[in-house]
């Protein structure tokens, strides 16, 4: 854990003294570069109006892209299911955001693209009329658990207040901005002197958090939601990781009550990797520390950044 936060720590402090303007982070806007802080939207886009979107957010990692075919295949597909089009195709994404980290210095970057339907909307239009827009910009990477907090593990509750929209309302595994239950599992979460919510389904079942699957560990076993989430690409190469260790992965309806009763607990997303949780409504998850297993996944995970059958280098000219 320690080599991979120091190198990540020196390069940060690199691109802190960096006076390079896209330093802060980058943005394509209609083509054009500018500084992510400068960056607008059309108010009239129903991406901000009705958030008629799908996104992605692949990551760079120490100067390389990491599984963004993943990235780019998932965001094709959930364009399909909301019948939109991206202005540009895949080549020329994967050309124009290389060229983004390298004008902007930035080697470890949060990427951000998001399909919106346009100016126009739906009502009175037909999807294949419409002139669909898309917007991408880099970051400095995002930790939505931070490094310190990875270390001891991060609190986490079950909400209360608010279950995860269902399937047959806006399918999880489009990628999506309307973030409303996951806003209200944050507030909860503050509420009960915690950080992380952990939606359930309204059936007894866990589903995902706000930005993050979550995988649970029980006798050796990974559980992790089958329905109702987003099929994230940090929790599929988690499954990856297990299989090659031998680890056995059920991918199914998981119970709440299993989180209640597991050895391990941990969320994962692009912006944070493996992320150990160590207490779920205000008790010790397992033995309160970060597991074995989880670490063990965690170490593999980071590993796994500089496989070129994953990954490959921008470069930086
Ligand atoms: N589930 C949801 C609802 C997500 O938004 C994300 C990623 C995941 C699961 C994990 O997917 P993947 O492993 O492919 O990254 N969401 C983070 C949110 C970051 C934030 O700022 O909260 C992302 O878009 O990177």
């Amino acid at each position: 854990m320690e080599a991979v936060f120091a190198g990540y720590e020196q390069r940060l402090a690199t691109l802190k003294s960096s006076t390079n303007p896209f330093a802060g982070g980058i943005a394509w806007v209609e083509g054009e570069l500018v500084p992510l802080a400068e960056a607008r939207i059309p108010l009239m886009d129903q991406g901000f109006l009705r958030s008629d979107l799908t996104y992605d957010v692949p990551a760079i990692w120490d100067g390389r892209f990491f599984r963004l075919d993943d990235h780019l295949d998932r965001l094709e597909k959930s364009c399909a299911k909301l019948r939109l089009r991206s202005p540009l195709d895949g080549e020329a994404v994967r050309a124009s955001l290389c060229e983004m980290a390298a004008r902007s210095g930035i080697r470890d970057a949060f990427v951000c693209l998001i399909v919106t339907r346009g100016l126009k909307a739906v009502r009175g239009n037909r999807p294949a009329d419409l002139v669909n827009n898309l917007y991408m910009f880099l970051s400095p990477y995002v930790w939505v658990v931070p490094p310190e907090m990875q270390r001891s593990g991060a609190p986490a509750i079950v909400t209360r207040t608010v279950r995860r929209t269902p399937p047959g309302a806006f399918d999880p595994t489009v990628k999506n901005l309307q973030w409303g239950d996951f806003t209200r599992g944050l507030l909860e979460a503050q509420d009960r002197d915690a950080i992380y919510p952990i939606l359930p389904d309204g059936d007894g079942n866990i589903t995902e958090g706000a930005g993050y699957n979550i995988v649970l560990v029980k006798d050796g076993v990974l559980h992790t939601p089958e329905r109702g989430v987003l099929e994230g690409v940090t929790r599929k190469t988690v499954m990856e990781i297990a299989a090659a260790r031998g680890i056995e992965v059920r991918l199914e309806h998981v119970p709440v009550d299993l989180a209640y009763h597991c050895d391990e607990l941990f969320f994962c997303t692009t912006a944070a990797g493996v992320m150990p949780v160590t207490t779920l409504d205000g008790r010790p998850v397992g033995g309160g520390q970060v597991g074995p297993v989880t670490r063990q996944i965690w170490e593999a995970y980071w590993d796994l950044h500089y496989d070129p059958t994953l990954s490959f280098p921008i470069d930086y000219h």
